[in-house]
This record gives C-alpha cells, structure tokens and sequence, in this order.
C-alpha cells in the first residue's frame, strides 16, 4: 500500500478536478464503420483542463469533432470538424452531444449492440486519464 501512496498524492487533485456525467454512444447499423459519444466534462478545478484524445478497446481511433452547419447558396451543409483539444474553464462544463462536440469513435472493431457498455479512457492534458463506461443507445 505504500507505495502507492505517492502515485495517488500525484493524482487525486487531478482526479478530483474533472467530474464527468453520464453520456451515450450512439447505436449505428453494423455496416457503418463509426460512431459517436457523448457525455458532458465539468472543470472543479482552478485550472483550465484540456481534453486531448480518448481510447477505447471497441474502436482504432478516438477524435475529438465538432459538428457544424454552413449555408452555402441558400443550402445547409452539415459536417465535422476534428479539433485539437477541447478545454473546459476552471468552474465551468462543456456538454458533447449531437450537433456540438463529441468523441468520434472510427473504425469500430466489431458492430455495437444496443445497451452494452463501452468503455472508454479520456485523456487529458498533462497525462490524467480518466476512465468512464457508456451505455450504447439508439436516439
Ligand atoms: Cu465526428
């Protein structure tokens, strides 16, 4: 146990600095190769907190995107756009859900099923990881 110790000293304000809050991983049909997650970050901290990435044992990549909406010669255009990082301000929260932020999950390694959990490691900035389960639902 003492060993541990120091590690957890390290870690703990860090850990205490991000809460997340319950998200989904959107249900696709199996031919499709990715998907989306979606779940909101909130900063405890006094520090701004970047999200740089995210692994998950059911996909290759993870990426953070955001979806947007253009008007081009009177058309809407809907797309994404993958982003560096995402921070959340010290006190505040950033949502990740449709037609904003989410964490695309590319090249899924076998088709999601309805309400299995996948799991999924965030990571942030300065090497906290953080591990959160989501349930995969069809919305
Ligand atoms: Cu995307």
């Amino acid at each position: 146990m003492r060993r541990f110790l120091p590690w957890l000293l390290l870690f703990l304000p860090a850990l205490a600095q991000v809460a997340v809050e319950p998200g989904w991983v959107r249900l696709v049909p199996p031919v499709v190769p990715d998907t989306a997650a979606y779940l909101t970050l909130a900063n405890r901290g006094k520090t701004p907190l970047r999200l740089v990435g995210a692994e998950t044992p059911v996909a290759k990549r993870v990426s953070l995107h955001r979806d947007y909406q253009e008007h081009r010669g009177g058309h809407a255009v809907l797309g994404m756009r993958p982003l560096p990082y995402v921070e959340i301000p010290p006190g505040g929260r950033v949502a990740f859900r449709p037609g904003g932020y989410h964490l695309m999950l590319e090249g899924l390694k076998r088709p999601l099923k309805a309400g299995e959990k996948v799991e999924l490691t965030l990571l942030f900035q300065g090497g906290l990881r953080v591990k959160v389960t989501l349930p995969v639902e069809m919305r």
